[in-house]
């Protein structure tokens, strides 16, 4: 009688031993405690001991039940301490990996150009005004003293939806339009995309210039070189040169163009810089005074100097950038190494 609740005892304690998971030990605590488990079986045998011993026997029974429920609810404590262990174990980070970067927008090269271009223009004075990309002939280039059949339209030839309306070849028709409001004096930086039939590694069909005009009394070349001169020690590091040509626009008399040195050969001369050494990076002048006086300005006592340059131009400078095509293919491996913020 004692030896069958001891017998069950310890298979109870040898089975509990070998148990490893949660899960296994509540099959395992049913397969003993459950309504039709092993314990209650051996009440239900009852009937069959002699009546004098059953009293002992049912309080054995009871004792092997309390005990066994204990040891099961000892070992699912462990279990499960042991279990959370295992999950924390595996779930652990190790905290002196380093991280990794959130992948964060920047801006473009050629934006980072434009906005110190103007920053520099806007400390010496200059206000933004923004013309139309589609244009009219007119404003494009009659107003600017280039007419019909003019031979010097060759030098900016756009794309055209009609006769008389294109994209702009360039940034001067704001000029113009700046002009036509009748307030003087004025100080205008016109920045925009622009288009030509253009297409090499200095050329691309559409780019960006920067415009700027000042008309007032007493303006001259001198105003422009000590802006420009300006402009250049702002943007460019200490070891580009830059010389100004004699040139030719029908918008400014005289004309000039200013060359900066190449940004691969370094002024030696290569395939970039066609063997001169120098880049082009902007034109400029006087404003004529058929421009002025067909905007309405009298010559006699206003004078304009004026100046446009490719924001392309500048930064392939600035930063050695051979290929002016490289700036338009959304590269990440490229991009990346400019602005990150
Ligand atoms: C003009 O566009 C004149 N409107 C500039 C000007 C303004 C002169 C005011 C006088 C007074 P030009 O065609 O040289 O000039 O172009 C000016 C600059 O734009 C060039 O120096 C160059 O930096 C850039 N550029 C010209 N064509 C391209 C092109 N296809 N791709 C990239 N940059 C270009």
């Amino acid at each position: 009688m004692a030896s069958k609740t001891e017998e069950l005892r310890q298979r109870v304690l040898s089975e509990i031993e070998g148990v490893r998971s949660v899960k296994a030990l509540s099959e395992l605590k049913v397969a003993y405690l459950g309504k039709n488990g092993a314990i209650k079986a051996l009440l239900r045998g009852m009937k069959d001991i002699p009546a004098e011993n059953r009293a002992e026997f049912g309080k054995a029974v009871n004792e092997l039940s309390d005990d066994v429920s204990a040891l099961f609810e000892q070992k699912e404590a462990a279990l499960k301490k042991k279990e959370l262990q295992e999950k924390f174990a595996s779930q652990a980070v190790d905290i002196t990996l380093p991280g990794k970067r959130p992948l964060s927008g920047g801006l473009h090269p050629l934006t980072i150009v434009k906005n110190k271009i103007i920053d520099a223009f806007i400390g010496m004075g200059f206000e933004i005004f923004e013309g139309p990309e589609i244009d009219s002939d007119y404003y494009c280039f009659q107003a600017l003293n280039i007419p019909k059949d003019h031979p010097a339209r060759d030098m900016q030839d756009t794309f055209y939806f009609t006769d008389n309306i294109l994209l702009r070849p360039h940034t001067s028709p704001g000029q113009v339009r700046s002009m036509e409001k009748g307030k003087l004096p004025i100080k205008i930086l016109s920045p925009g995309r622009v288009y030509r039939a253009d297409d090499d590694a200095s050329h691309s069909p559409m780019f960006h210039q920067i415009e700027g005009l000042v008309v007032d009394k007493g303006v001259s070349l001198c105003d422009l070189k000590g802006l420009l001169d300006e402009f250049v020690r702002v943007i460019f590091d200490g070891d580009t040169e830059t010389r100004f040509r004699p040139s030719y626009f029908p918008f400014t008399e005289p004309s000039v163009e200013v060359d900066v040195t190449c940004c691969k050969c370094h002024g030696k001369g290569c395939g970039l810089c066609k063997g001169t050494g120098w880049i082009e990076i902007l034109g400029a002048g006087v404003v004529n005074k058929n421009v002025l006086k067909m905007s309405g300005i009298d010559p006699d006592i206003y004078s304009g100097l004026a100046f446009g340059l490719g924001i392309e131009r500048v930064t392939m400078i600035k930063y050695g950038i051979p290929d002016i095509r490289t700036l338009f293919e959304s590269n990440l491996k490229f991009l990346e190494q400019f602005d990150r913020r």
